[in-house]
């Protein structure tokens, strides 16, 4: 049954003492209309205290090992350490600031689609995710006494790992989540969607990592390999934006994000000043918590590194980047020298409310291709690549604009004069569910060689 405005307030002032036991986004107040449930344990925390201050500096460095690294009989105790650690949040009563359900409302307090400061469109996105990494794994050296444990990261880049990593398949340990989906067309995860070489090339943070002004633009990074392999999982928990921290895994898909970021700063980019910007946790201590974004740019003071990292394939100071411009729906590539092959697409801000309120992947086109085309593995339809999005469940979806960043060598070579692009939402085999539309962005470039 719908509730009215009206009605909705009359509950919040019934409830009144309960409410103001908890914090959460004002945004998650409008959720109740949409039928979640107001004070869900895993989308509210204590009213906090003032924050401290956190300042990183651990005594020393220790390696986060992929998953499949994990899985060798040498890994044993690193693996070990991962599970108790795990098992150690789990077992806290809900109501623990540092159990695994408060871990979860810890993320889906910003989630909110709503949310006019949602961390995953603005440049929260990798800090937030980072600090949220880096405070699960000081809770579970503290309770475990395990100084040395760090958490796996999933090297879904490695196309030797595309399923499901092997150690968190088995039931009877705690790395198993039962609600997953792990069959379907989009299993095994593909080149295409685990591609980080066009967010490697990137020059700029503004459109890899976003801005302090949400959806200005929307974090490339949010789009390609993280949406797509949250969405791997549909339907299961990971598929969905607000609740996707229930399943383990998705602290290895995001110790892989977090390692992309590494690996773009590793190639030689450059982090912004971030300012007085800062991300508020509670500490292994139960301390509310914030820390600078600018003391989480150097995980060596997190006490991490990574036991390898993405290397890009191009070199990076051979490309050039040239904004396009765009006039009356067409895009005036500007002349290249012979040499210069064009790369990567750069799409800032895709507007896609016009798009099917459902879908999370809309292909990118240049050709017009009618409803029920097939795009995978197919390049001769003018396909060029996918944008991609997470949905958070029980929320009607307006799509919002998004950011991608389109791999386009030896496709673009084909086109002749000015450039006009289309974009239709996908079903999960990639076939367009509906006619493709003109593509409006807010900004374009190439990334030529
Ligand atoms: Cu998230």
């Amino acid at each position: 049954m719908p509730v009215s405005r009206r009605d909705f307030i009359r509950q919040v002032v019934t409830v009144g003492p309960i409410t103001m036991a908890f914090w959460m986004e004002k945004d998650l107040l409008w959720a109740k209309e949409c039928g979640m449930p107001l004070a869900s344990a895993e989308c509210t925390l204590p009213t906090p205290k003032p924050p401290v201050r956190f300042i990183p500096n651990e005594p020393k460095v220790v390696t986060r090992y992929s998953a499949l690294e994990l899985a060798a009989p040498s890994r044993a105790t690193q693996l070990k350490q991962l599970r108790d650690g795990v098992c150690l949040l789990r077992d806290l009563p809900p109501t623990d600031v540092l159990s695994w359900t408060k871990l979860i409302a810890q993320h889906c307090i910003h989630c909110a689609p709503s949310n006019t400061d949602n961390i995953h469109y603005n440049w929260q996105f990798l800090p937030w995710h980072r600090g949220l990494l880096y405070f699960v794994e000081r809770a579970m050296r503290k309770l475990g006494k395990m100084d040395d444990m760090r958490l796996a990261y999933w090297d879904w880049d490695n196309k030797s790992s595309r399923t499901l990593p092997t150690i968190y398949a088995p039931k009877d340990q705690p790395l198993y989540w039962a609600n997953r989906n792990l069959t379907g067309p989009r299993w095994p995860l593909s080149d295409a969607a685990v591609n980080v070489q066009p967010l490697l090339a990137l020059p700029n943070f503004d459109i890899f990592g976003g801005t302090a002004k949400q959806r200005t633009p929307v974090p490339a990074t949010f789009s390609g390999p993280h949406a797509n392999v949250h969405n791997a999982f549909s339907p299961g928990d990971m598929a969905d934006l607000q609740y996707s921290p229930r399943d383990p895994v998705f602290y290895a898909h995001h110790g892989n994000i977090d390692r992309l970021w590494s690996s773009w700063v590793a190639a030689g980019h450059k982090n912004p000043d971030f300012g007085t910007a800062k991300v508020y946790f509670y500490d292994e201590n139960r301390v509310w918590s914030y820390v600078l974004f600018n003391d989480l740019r150097d995980e060596a003071k997190l006490g991490y590194n990574y036991s390898s990292l993405m290397k890009p394939t191009v070199k990076l100071s051979s490309l050039s980047n040239r904004p396009i411009v765009e006039k009356n729906g067409q895009l005036e590539v500007p002349p290249t020298k012979e040499s210069l092959l064009p790369k990567f697409l750069v799409l800032q801000n895709v507007h896609l409310e016009k798009q099917a309120a459902n879908a999370v992947d809309f292909g990118v086109f240049f050709t017009q291709p009618p409803v029920g085309t097939a795009t995978a593995n197919d390049k001769a339809n003018g396909f060029l690549g996918t944008v991609n999005r997470v949905l958070s469940s029980g929320h009607d979806h307006h799509a919002d604009p998004l950011s991608a960043v389109l791999e386009v060598d030896n496709k673009l070579d084909q086109v002749k004069g000015p450039l006009k692009l289309y974009v239709a939402p996908l079903d999960p085999t990639g076939k367009t569910t509906a006619a493709a539309a003109p593509l409006s962005a807010e900004a374009f470039s190439l990334i030529s060689e």
